[in-house]
């Protein structure tokens, strides 16, 4: 049991560990993955969704992306067949909240931490989501689904509706797994 307490208290740090799957993602169980892809079709990413005790947690890893820091959300659409990806929609937002974590009326279900791309095009995020599974799956697997969607500049977690984080460079489809 202090295992499972440990696991808990820290499911991103256990992320963070290097190796192909961490002691959370064994523990867990994997809800929905998508597969990422640039502009030009390109997979760049792929991107899990896990649920353990409620909680759901969203890990995704990158590469051949240009370096420095993006924003990356979920959207409302699972549609990325536009070719600037704008057919995935605004950012998932069941609450009707406003934009932003730093936003005092914020924030979106899917607005989730900027990940650093390295000068090799590579990078990895992963958050816990606001809500219990019970609570957002429904918002998740809705008839038109969710996309993931990672921008050319950072998000300043603020600036309604989205971030003033630019166009999106890369979009991948929410599937349940
Ligand atoms: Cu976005
Ligand atoms: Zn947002």
């Amino acid at each position: 049991m202090l295992r499972y307490s440990a696991l808990l208290a820290s499911p991103i740090a256990l992320f963070a560990l290097a190796g192909c799957q961490t002691v959370y993602e064994e523990a867990a169980s994997e809800i929905a993955t998508a597969q990422i892809r640039d502009r030009s079709g390109a997979n760049v990413g792929t991107a899990r969704l896990y649920s353990l005790s409620g909680e759901v947690t969203v890990s995704a890893s990158f590469t051949g992306l240009p370096a420095g820091t993006k924003a990356v959300h979920l959207h409302t659409a699972g549609d990325c067949s536009a070719a600037d990806f704008t057919s995935a929609g605004g950012h998932l937002n069941p609450g009707g909240h406003e934009h932003g974590t730093a936003n005092p009326r914020g924030a979106h279900l899917g607005d989730l931490p900027n990940v650093t791309i390295a000068a090799d095009g590579s990078g990895t995020m992963s958050t816990v989501l606001r809500g219990t599974l019970e609570g957002i799956s429904d918002d998740i697997f809705d008839a038109d689904g969710t996309a993931i969607v990672v921008h050319e500049g950072p998000d300043d977690y603020r600036s309604d509706p989205a971030g003033a984080a630019g166009g999106r460079i890369a979009c991948g489809v929410v599937t349940a797994s």
